[in-house]
């Protein structure tokens, strides 16, 4: 793994040093830490059960799991954050030109806000930014940087899970709304979710919208392949920590070892899938039940939708968005895709 050759996520941008603020969070959280357990151990009590065994891909990101996809980021294999980042700073001119004066950029997901900074390097514009997460611990410590770096900014994060219900704070109010959703992230929703959060995005941000997609398209089953089975075994580690996660949280017995990690291209789906296989016939238990798993089963994990300009296209007009601009990378290609509600 070529680990010298790519950035750690602080290193995208120059940034001045942290400083530490009293952050007034405009949101309160909607799950506590006991709820958020309640919900992880009902979600692996029904995925468990069922014929087809799955878990929804968000419980990869505990801090072991978090740490696990910046490490994937850094492999050589693993090139949508290399090629999503490069694109951005290629034409983060561009994108920036078609932000009006004053307005506020709403993330979706923000997490550490690696990406951001190119943005709010090229649109000085802004008047606020408003960061979305679900991990209060990232967003404080994402915007005491940025309010460091961009003492003119007005930073307005919101501790929320985007997927939900959301109200935007009042630095947002009667103002132009640009929404931000690089990544890719839009690929682990099905159809379903992904019309649903567009439409939710389309509501939040308004009329006087845009909204800034950065999503994976189709490409030779090699290279996707690859993406998710890296050589170095680091996505391999990421898919068996949500075992170790089961483990710890949820008085879980799995023994990671005796799970493959399997990476697979779903051509008719077209999506990249990530199971966990079981290597023989074994009774787990976890959050108080018992499961079978025959050997050779599968728990799928993860789905990873792949797009052409065309189908993203589809999608968003379903959610009432049209395509003003779309721009692709080099290879392996990605897209950043700019969004204007249906006229
Ligand atoms: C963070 C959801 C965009 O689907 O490519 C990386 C997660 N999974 N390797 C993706 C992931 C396996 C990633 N997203």
């Amino acid at each position: 793994m070529n680990l010298a050759s790519f950035p750690m996520p602080e290193q995208y941008c120059s940034s001045a040093e942290e400083t530490l603020l009293g952050l007034v969070r405009e949101a309160s959280p909607i799950d506590s830490q006991a709820d958020a357990r309640v919900s992880f151990a009902g979600d692996v009590i029904s995925g468990l059960s069922a014929r087809h065994k799955q878990l929804p891909p968000k419980y990869f990101y505990d801090a072991t799991g978090s740490h696990l996809f910046e490490a994937i980021c850094r492999t050589d294999d693993y090139y949508v954050t290399r090629s999503e980042i490069a694109l951005l700073r290629n034409v983060v001119a561009e994108l920036a030109a078609s932000i009006p004066d004053g307005a506020v950029l709403v993330e979706f997901g923000s997490g550490e806000s690696a990406k951001t900074c190119l943005l709010l390097d090229a649109a000085p514009q802004l008047s606020a930014y408003v960061p979305i997460d679900i991990s209060a611990d990232a967003l404080d410590e994402a915007s005491a940087r940025l309010a460091g770096d961009y003492p003119q900014l007005n930073i307005a994060p919101v501790v929320a899970d985007f997927t939900g219900q959301l109200r935007l704070p009042a630095a947002a109010d009667g103002r132009p709304r640009v929404g931000f959703f690089p990544g890719s992230t839009i690929g682990n929703f099905d159809k379903e979710g992904a019309v649903r959060f567009l439409r939710s995005a389309r509501q939040v941000l308004g009329d006087q919208a845009a909204l800034l997609v950065g999503v994976d398209l189709v490409k030779d089953e090699a290279t996707l392949s690859a993406a998710y089975d890296d050589s170095h075994g680091v996505t391999a580690r990421f898919n068996k920590n949500l075992l170790i996660r089961i483990n710890r949280e949820l008085s879980g017995d799995f023994d990671p070892e005796a799970f493959d990690h399997l990476a697979l291209w779903n051509v008719a789906e077209s999506r990249m899938e990530m199971h966990l296989v079981s290597c023989k016939d074994q009774i787990v238990n976890a959050a108080g039940h018992t499961f079978a798993f025959r050997s050779g089963e599968r728990l799928h994990t993860e789905n990873s939708y792949k797009f052409t300009a065309d189908s993203f296209a589809q999608l968003a007009a379903e959610a009432g968005w049209s395509v003003s601009n779309i721009w692709i990378s080099d290879e392996p290609r990605v897209a950043m895709v700019r969004l204007e509600p249906h006229p």
